[in-house]
């Protein structure tokens, strides 16, 4: 029997679902999900030793690939230190002081554990700092896990059709409003009708967790505009586009200004880490200085801190890394799309920067709606077929290809030619 499904039926007995994450456990693709058993570079391997190409990457973090020397020797050296303090370190002070200088408008930065964590406390400043309890979210992005977040939410949600949870109370989700990502009319229409109501606009830039659909010319510095004239704070979630897009995120890429600011997992170079940063107005009302309570014992840990402060001057020191992921990801989405003309596919791929998607529709995906109208059983089908020759995919649709600098022209040669090869087969 296969190694892989020997530990899935054991790790459903003591696992929900047999994992710890609910994409992992390859539902939306009908699979057993590969147990992994270690990375390197662009490539990750199986229980059963099998290695795949990598475009997963952890989600997003591993934009150097996985074990990249400069931050595992970090972690290493770190790690001889000591693991946690629960105190404070002159590498959280040297994190916050790099952030700030490569993030465009943040002077201040909360370290926390997770993206989830990151979004949860920005929530909660934006409605301290306004006084106001509403938000506005869109439908099909997806801010992790916390309560008034898991409503209309994408990645996993949608694809285990559970876009909002049980469990949440409805007295919670009352306040959470949802506009529809590149249409700024739903956006207008829902401040108008909570006017002085709302605290903040939260938004993926880079819409990703729906596959992968680019703000539309003009969506993001509408939000902004329209975030000024109500008083509601702009919050960009950077937790994929953050330090992949560009060096300064999707602040610096499309040139618009967010009051806050949340990262994630890229700024562990693959540890567990978040953060939150906005201007010193704002962030000063954050517990100890003001009224908005948020702490953590491992917040700011010394061996995450370790590890992202290596990745993050890493990509400082070389940034013609960005180049290079992006001109990877825009040959390897134009690959895709003639593979996909040449079987007459119906198959739509977007692309931005070092992310992409395919989308199993004939149609343009410029919208939520029209990701939805994505066939995932034939999704489902092209991710077997990849599987099979050795490409490592999201398992579900709704989810992004992150492209990393460990990838080769050769690596995307061959990731076309299983393309060719599996949407042949459909
Ligand atoms: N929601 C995450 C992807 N967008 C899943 C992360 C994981 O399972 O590791």
């Amino acid at each position: 029997m296969e190694r892989s499904q020997e530990l899935f039926d054991r790790a459903q007995k003591v696992l929900p679902g047999g994992v710890n994450s609910p994409v992992r456990a390859f539902r939306a693709v009908d699979l057993c999900p590969r147990f992994i058993t270690k990375a390197q570079g662009a490539y990750i391997y199986d229980a059963n030793g099998k290695s795949y190409i990598d475009y997963v990457c952890s989600w997003g973090p591993m934009i150097l690939g996985h074990d990249h020397p400069v931050v595992r020797e970090a972690v290493e050296k770190a790690v001889k230190d000591g693991l946690s303090f629960g105190a404070p370190t002159e590498r959280e002070v040297e994190m916050a002081e790099l952030m700030t200088e490569l993030v465009p408008n943040i002077e201040m930065v909360r370290m926390v554990n997770s993206g989830t964590e990151a979004v949860m406390s920005a929530i909660r400043l934006a409605r301290g700092a306004t006084g106001r309890d509403k938000i506005i979210k869109f439908e099909g992005c997806y801010h992790g896990h916390s309560d008034c977040l898991l409503v209309n939410a994408g990645s996993s949600a949608l694809a285990g059709g559970h876009p909002s949870s049980a469990g949440v109370p409805e007295d919670i989700v009352k306040h959470t409003l949802t506009a529809q990502f590149n249409r700024l009319d739903t956006v207008e229409a829902l401040l108008n009708e909570y006017p002085g109501q709302v605290a903040c606009v939260i938004v993926e830039p880079v819409a990703a967790n729906m596959g992968v659909v680019a703000p539309a010319p003009g969506f993001l510095e509408g939000l902004r505009a329209l975030c000024d004239k109500s008083g509601a704070l702009l919050i960009f979630d950077e937790v994929i586009t953050g330090f992949r897009l560009a060096l300064g995120g999707a602040q610096e890429y499309f040139g618009v200004k967010a009051d806050l600011v949340t990262f994630g997992k890229i700024i562990g170079g693959g540890m567990p880490v978040g953060a939150y940063c906005g201007s010193r107005a704002l962030m000063e009302q954050v517990a100890p200085c003001g009224p908005v309570y948020q702490a953590g014992t491992l917040s700011g840990n010394p061996v995450a801190m370790a590890a992202g402060l290596a990745q993050l001057r890493y990509l400082k020191a070389h940034p013609e890394v960005y180049d290079y992921i992006g001109t990877l990801a825009k040959e390897l989405a134009d690959g895709m799309r003639e593979a996909a003309e040449r079987h007459h596919a119906g198959v739509a791929v977007n692309q931005i920067g070092s992310l992409a998607a395919p989308f199993f529709t004939p149609n343009a995906v410029t919208t939520f709606v029209d990701a939805k109208g994505s066939d995932v059983g034939r999704y489902a089908r092209y991710f077997k077929g990849m599987l099979e020759r050795g490409v490592y995919l999201a398992p579900a649709q709704f989810e992004a290809m992150f492209v990393s600098a460990a990838h080769t022209r050769q690596d995307l040669a061959r990731t076309l030619e299983a393309v060719d090869e599996a949407l042949a087969e459909l």
